[in-house]
């Protein structure tokens, strides 16, 4: 159903299918953060801001951010500023609109604002974050954290292909050395795609988030003992790999049951290795990455806990050693503000779109930026829910329409 909205929906087709090209050519789609391909993307984006006249610079924490001026700095009162944002960095064999289609209409709401001729009275900042996805350094949301002076200091050590993360953020135009913090910021808003199967299910258009999905991320390791695969007999092994199966069968079972509660709840083992991984050697070492997601942190507690206790009994049944799981990150559950949630609302509304609330199982930029600014963010579906794979798809009218709202509610926010 085409609309007469008030943002192109061509214009923002064809950003999100040049940006589509710009991939590792054996993956697609594939553009991590602080590789030539990302370079190439970003070359792209700096180029299409220029185009809409937005004052365009990569900032010190790596950031992309083009900046329309407003009304507010002629008459003294700098009224600060609204930013619109998300990530143009993928996972590895990614989707072409997890991120892209955030910041795709960011800058479309910018163009739609210049040939309405509308002068809004806050700056309209529009930012592609860096690294939001987990990228080479281990570690997510790096541009939002270090634009808001949220980065660990030690993360700037991390190593990935023979560079730290702090020559990693300048090979992209940053300057680690520059503390970040912002308060300026008004509001924020960011267009994510669902990546979940609610609003396709529900025929619904426009998911607005009430709040985005604690993460915390628990390394397990598992240490058993090489033995000659032909000889050694079944019942005298320290088999590793069997014991961490336990372990990965374990955190599915516990994380079905706490996914049953009445909040969100997931967790999976995305990574995961051996050793020494030969035919013909029993597996002395596992090391395997939980990421767990909860919109209640008691229920993450309740998790850990529950995962610690399956540790112990594993170990004491095959007589491997398996240290408690050791937490490497823990970012709690992050409300979006109520009133611009209410304001998402009314913009869905007065455009003609359905709406419902949500929770984020996600993570997103907007869980920092919540921590400085007013902030939400405006779902769109996608197809059969899917995300962080090459089936990802999302309808362009849908997107346009999501752009429309995030139009209409920076109008409403500029009033305030
Ligand atoms: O992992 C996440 O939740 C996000 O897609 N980076
Ligand atoms: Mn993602
Ligand atoms: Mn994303």
């Amino acid at each position: 159903m085409t609309r007469n909205l008030p943002v192109k929906a061509d214009r923002i087709a064809a950003d999100i299918d040049a940006l589509a090209a710009i991939t590792e050519p054996d993956k697609p789609w594939t553009r991590r953060a602080f590789t030539p391909m990302f370079l190439k993307g970003r070359d792209y984006l700096i180029r299409r801001f220029k185009e809409a006249g937005l004052e365009t610079r990569i900032d010190a924490a790596g950031n992309l951010v083009g900046v329309r001026k407003g009304k507010g700095y002629e008459n003294g009162g700098a009224k600060g500023t609204i930013m619109l944002g998300s990530h143009s960095d993928t996972v590895p064999n990614g989707g072409r609109f997890d991120g892209i289609a955030g910041v795709v209409t960011a800058l479309e709401v910018a163009r739609a604002f210049d040939e309405a001729g509308i002068e809004l009275e806050h700056d309209l900042e529009i930012t592609d974050f860096l690294a939001e996805e987990v990228s080479i350094f281990g570690v997510s949301c790096i541009g939002s954290r270090g634009m808001l002076g949220l980065r660990p200091v030690e993360w700037l050590e991390r190593q990935a292909d023979g560079m730290t993360l702090a020559e990693g953020i300048r090979l992209v135009g940053g300057d680690p050395a520059v503390a970040g913090g912002r308060d300026d910021i008004r509001a924020f808003l960011e267009l994510h795609i669902e990546q979940g199967p609610v609003l396709e299910n529900r025929n619904i258009d426009i998911g607005v988030v009430t709040a985005i999905a604690g993460i915390s991320r628990f390394e397990i390791t598992v240490e058993g003992r090489a033995d000659h695969a032909g000889t050694t007999p079944m019942g005298s092994r320290r088999d590793a790999l069997t014991s961490a199966s336990r372990l990965v069968l374990g955190v599915e079972r516990i994380a079905s049951e706490l996914s049953l509660g009445p909040t969100h709840f997931a967790a999976t083992v995305g990574e995961f290795s051996m050793e020494p991984n030969a035919a013909n050697v029993v597996p002395s070492h596992v090391r395997m990455l939980i990421d767990a997601r909860a919109e209640d942190p008691a229920v993450m507690e309740t998790f850990g806990e529950a995962v610690g206790a399956l540790c112990i009994q594993t170990a004491a049944k095959s007589g491997v050693t398996i240290p408690p799981p050791r937490r490497i990150s823990n970012n709690p559950a992050t409300p979006m503000a109520q009133a611009v949630v209410a304001l998402l609302e009314e913009s869905a509304a007065a455009i003609g779109a359905s709406s419902r609330r949500m929770v984020s199982g996600a993570g997103h930029d907007a869980a920092f930026l919540a921590k400085v600014a007013p902030a939400a963010m405006v779902f769109i579906p996608c197809r059969d829910g899917r995300s962080h794979a090459p089936e990802e798809w999302a309808e362009n009218d849908d997107i346009a329409l999501g752009a429309a709202v995030l139009y209409e509610t920076v109008l409403k926010l500029d009033q305030q």
